[in-house]
């Protein structure tokens, strides 16, 4: 059923607390962990305690709880302070849902990778 946990999911057994994280923000609904592998000083991944595949699912099945998600990304930049404050490189943060294995997404629990402290470029790798 959508948003049941899921036996095999890595990202639901995070939020049970049976695979250990960094945990750096949790509200009701979602946990903020930092990334095993980062792509940059800052990267956290962001998730709805509650399990959907991708952001799609979320946001037709669970729309309140995606915009939780990305609430709970903003929080994590401005407590990462990643934030632009002015331009430049290093400024700013990107939040990405990769979508589809074809997309780079390799964990099918919902994750935003909210990532910052250095330059990106345009378009993304
Ligand atoms: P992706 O968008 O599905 O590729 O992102 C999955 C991320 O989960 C990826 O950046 C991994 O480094 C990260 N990750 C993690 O943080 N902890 C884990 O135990 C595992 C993957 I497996």
């Amino acid at each position: 059923m959508a948003g049941e946990p899921q036996a095999d999911c890595l990202f639901c057994k995070i939020v049970a607390g049976e695979v250990p994280a960094t945990v750096v923000r949790e509200t009701e609904t979602t946990v903020a962990f930092r990334d095993i592998n980062p792509q940059a000083p800052t990267h956290v991944l962001v998730i709805p305690k509650a399990h959907y595949p991708d952001a799609v699912t979320l946001a037709e099945e669970a729309p309140q709880l995606a915009a939780q998600v990305l609430t709970a990304a903003g929080e994590v930049a401005e407590a990462e302070n990643i934030v632009a404050s002015e331009t430049g490189p290093g400024t700013g943060y990107r939040v990405v849902f990769n979508t589809g294995p074809g997309a780079g997404q390799t964990v099918f629990h919902v994750h935003a990778h909210v990532l910052g402290g250095r330059g990106f470029n345009w378009p993304p790798g």
